[in-house]
């Protein structure tokens, strides 16, 4: 789904899509400062200069393009956050190729689906991370998907596949993609019974990342920590990894996003700015009243990924001594934040307002109508960095945009006069468990193939810390064997999905509220109105 011409022509004219790609962009900034440092990863304390950088991912598309990996062709990449998956990107970006991003937590069930799907001809991983081995994962995904020609593996014994690091060769003269083409596929956090991929290009993917730098103050003398999943569109590009570098920034990768990791880093690296989904922000804000680590260097913390509390929101200046800078972004697009300059008060209380004086807002009813100002509706949205449709799902996409290509974003809002937006709900049936997103369907489906379970649905309930965690109701069938909640748990991660798809709880009922139509009420059930006594 291209953007129209027309749109194309003026988001081109206002100098929002430069003409850039990312493979020219890397090239550019190693040129530019070719010794300044780009990527540190402390797992081995490597850290790599722009030049250096830019020549690895020359050698690695080199050794990719021997390997039979051509433009336009799909790579499933799930890497954690080690220095690797800049060389990667970089690599693919280079030849057109487009990755594919993948979580760490994916597994077997979300990865084949990725792989199939994309028709994908290669799949990165890393050896082993937070005690998972990667490569079984490989092995079974490689013997069920034929396109899949090539898996490569990154850090520690490739085992049957080839590891990364054999694959560079000598640069070679590459064609590479248009501004206008594809860049890569990101995930949908969805709310349908399997992900929907993401198609940004390079162009507008680009504005995303410049036009949140000027937002968040980042310049070549910022220090940005990607202490979230590298991949996820977050710390990717709002500002992200990739907004560090467009600036000619440097890039600290955090393996793991606990204080006990982090404040280390920040105080040796003097970082200037991260992001964080709520409930690390509030772990980071508990955890500052007692490290004994300085975090003095730390100028701005983003928050966002999920609704982060007024109450929680305003702790974070006085704790961290930093500039809170609330986002709620999406990777089909539109992404807001509260400006540096912002007063205290908008700060805390709304999460901010679009990047592009091109993004279209509107606050509409179940009609499509738009509500009166100031109320409360649905968001869609349409502007210079958002998607015209998902990748490859016409059906979905018919139901996702408007006629007139806004986008559906699920989510419930109001504007206030300032023009910022406050998230005040949700009408999409996904989970937001802190941060992470669940699709209600995907997980009932995989409860529903259990022989003793008739039905089941999936509702979020709150929680302290996580803002949101999953339970399902479910009804057994008639005669069926009693089932313990942990059973319809494991039964759910043995069919190899990623674990904060588990369900947190499981209860049992004998019936759904229905709504006035006899449709299962999911308000209902998520005020707990799940009737009537639970079996034992
Ligand atoms: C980010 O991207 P996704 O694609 O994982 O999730 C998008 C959805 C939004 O539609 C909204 O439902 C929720 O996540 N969300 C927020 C929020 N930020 C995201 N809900 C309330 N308050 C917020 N601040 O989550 C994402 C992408 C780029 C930047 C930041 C977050």
């Amino acid at each position: 789904m291209p953007y129209p011409a027309e749109f194309a022509e003026r988001y081109r004219a206002r100098g929002y899509w430069r003409g850039e790609t990312f493979g020219a962009m890397l090239r550019e900034r190693a040129a530019a400062h070719p010794d300044r440092i780009a990527v540190v990863d402390p797992a081995d304390d490597r850290r790599w200069t722009y030049a250096g950088l830019d020549l690895r991912a020359d050698r690695l598309a080199a050794g990719l393009v021997a390997r039979g990996i051509g433009k336009g062709d799909r790579v499933v990449v799930q890497l954690p956050n080690i220095a690797e998956f800049f060389e990667v990107i970089f690599a693919l970006f280079r030849i057109g190729a487009l990755p594919v991003f993948a979580l760490p937590a994916h597994r077997e069930t979300e990865i084949r689906y990725f792989c199939e799907f994309t028709g994908a001809a290669a799949y990165v991983v890393a050896a082993e991370h937070g005690g998972y081995d990667y490569r079984e994962l490989a092995a079974k995904v490689r013997a069920e998907v034929p396109t899949l020609r090539h898996v490569f593996v990154a850090g520690g014994e490739a085992g049957p596949f080839e590891a990364l690091s054999d694959v560079p060769d000598e640069p070679v003269e590459l064609t590479g993609p248009e501004p206008g083409d594809l860049a890569f596929l990101q995930l949908s956090g969805g709310s349908t019974g399997v992900p929907k991929l993401i198609p940004r290009t390079h162009d507008d993917y680009i504005y995303s990342l410049w036009g949140s730098n000027e937002l968040c103050g980042v310049d070549q003398d910022s220090v940005f920590l990607c202490a979230l999943p590298a991949a996820h569109n977050f710390p990717l590009s709002s500002p992200g990894s990739l907004g560090a570098l467009y600036a000619g920034a440097r890039v600290v990768l955090c393996p793991q996003p606990s204080p006990e990791v982090a404040f280390p880093l920040i105080e040796r690296e003097r970082v200037t700015l991260t992001g964080l989904v709520p409930p690390l922000a509030l772990v980071w804000t508990e955890a500052a009243a007692t490290t004994p680590y300085d975090l003095s260097s730390l100028d701005v913390l983003l928050v966002g990924g999920a609704k982060f509390s007024e109450e929680a929101a305003r702790r974070v200046r006085p704790a961290l001594g930093c500039t809170l800078q609330q986002v709620f972004g999406m990777a089909e697009g539109l992404v807001n934040y509260t400006r540096l300059d912002d007063p205290e008060e908008t700060i805390v209380s709304t999460q901010g307002r679009p990047i592009s004086p091109d993004d279209e807002i509107r606050v509409v009813d179940d009609h499509d109508e738009d509500v009166a100002p100031g109320g409360t509706g649905h968001l869609l949205t349409r502007g210079p960095y958002t998607i015209r449709g998902y990748w490859r799902a016409p059906e979905h996409n018919a139901r996702s945009f408007t006629a007139d290509g806004f986008y559906r974003t699920g989510d419930i809002v109001r504007l206030t006069p300032t023009g910022h937006l406050v998230v005040e709900g949700r009408a999409k049936d996904q989970i937001n468990r802190g941060g992470e997103k669940i699709a209600a369907e995907e997980v009932e489906n995989h409860i529903l193939a259990h022989p003793s379970v008739h039905d089941a649905n999936v509702v979020g309930e709150p929680d302290p810390y996580l803002g949101e965690r999953t339970c399902a109701y479910v009804i057994l069938r008639a005669g069926a064997e009693p089932l313990k909640p942990v059973a319809v748990k494991r039964f759910v991660r043995e069919r190899g999905l990623a674990a904060y798809k588990v369900p947190d709880r499981v209860e049992f009922v004998d019936a759904f509220p229905q709504t006035g139509v006899g449709k299962v009420s999911k308000k209902d059930l998520r005020a707990g109105a799940a009737a009537p006594e639970p079996r034992t």
